[in-house]
């Protein structure tokens, strides 16, 4: 029976976990997968700690908060647009490699505020794309039986992303000024990324659930480093057909705030150059499918965020799509 693992009932639409989960399987020796992956985060409106406020509200909290900020603008909502280009290898029967090109695409629109010399109460939109941070790791087989299957993930970023890119929107052309963090496209940092994914399968459904941690190490460039970020996620897959399966998965998302500080992002001029404005918690819940073609595998999730505690003032998050392709052979 040493072979149940790769057999019978890990071959059906349910084989890969939802969309949103990375790093929840892996291959036989020999064997390669590609995958493109899509994520697109949508985030509207300011929200202090679990409060939502208006763009106007915003600016004028700014005015008495710690930091004093928001004299220049606040941000009123932004998408992070994310292409992922994935490949996975099965070295031997117990240990898969991959990699993972990261191409951020970044929005942010703004009202400005008291402080611009390019007028109060206008607007104006920043734009951020190009390579991010390279995604390189392991996937360990800690324990398979014919039923349950335990995964470890050592994984790791390397500072590809570009951390020092300009803009002079915000002063409609008067000066140049650094992007603040969110629009930055790297973290500048090698990061750890361990996690570790449990998987039990049933005749007709599949549950699972996984741990992550995105841990930067020691600081960028510019002289920060990213919070570290946590992530719990559990979720339930049922077959509809051999092909065809249903997802609901639910996602905690914990963000410490930036440690120390890039002279270039003036606190005043608006909440995004805050470093202890970064961290919060938020609460997500997916639905999705998963279908197979052929040998193409098809993944897809929406993932409205239902609850969020922002520390300071920050965008709130109102949802992600994310969908994927994938080829094994
Ligand atoms: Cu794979």
């Amino acid at each position: 029976m040493a072979d149940d693992h790769h057999s019978g009932r890990r071959k059906l639409a349910d084989k890969h976990a939802p969309a949103g989960i990375m790093g929840d399987h892996i291959h036989q020796p020999g064997q390669w997968m590609v995958e493109y992956k899509y994520m697109n985060m949508y985030m509207e409106d300011n929200r202090i700690g679990t409060q939502t406020v208006s763009d106007q509200a915003a600016i004028d909290w700014g005015a008495t908060s710690h930091p004093v900020t928001n004299r220049g603008a606040t941000p009123t909502q932004m998408t992070m647009e994310m292409h992922m280009m994935h490949l996975m290898y099965g070295w031997t029967e117990d240990i898969s490699l991959y990699s993972m090109v990261m191409l951020p695409a970044l929005t942010m629109d703004h009202l400005r505020g008291p402080g611009n010399p390019a007028g109060s109460g206008t607007s104006f939109t920043t734009h951020n794309s190009g390579m991010g941070d390279l995604g390189l790791g392991a996937l360990m087989r800690l324990y398979s039986d014919e039923r349950n299957d335990w995964l470890l993930n050592l994984g790791c970023s390397v500072p590809t992303g570009d951390l020092f890119r300009t803009s002079s929107a915000p002063t409609a052309g008067m000066m140049n000024q650094t992007l603040p963090y969110p629009m930055r496209l790297g973290s500048g940092t090698f990061n750890a990324r361990p996690g570790v994914t449990y998987r039990h399968f049933f005749d007709l459904c599949s549950f699972g659930s996984q741990a992550t941690a995105d841990l930067p190490i020691g600081r960028n460039d510019r002289g920060y480093r990213l919070g570290e970020h946590y992530r719990l996620s559990n979720w339930f897959q049922c077959l509809m057909t051999d092909n065809w399966a249903l997802s609901i998965r639910d996602q905690h998302d914990w963000r410490n705030n930036i440690s120390g500080q890039d002279p270039d992002a003036t606190d005043m001029l608006i909440s995004t150059n805050v470093e202890n404005f970064r961290g919060g918690y938020w609460y997500s819940l997916a639905v999705g499918t998963q279908f197979t073609v052929g040998k193409n595998y098809f993944n897809a999730e929406i993932v409205p965020t239902i609850g969020q505690n922002l520390d300071g003032i920050q965008l709130e998050t109102d949802y992600s799509i994310i969908a994927s392709w994938s080829l094994a052979f």
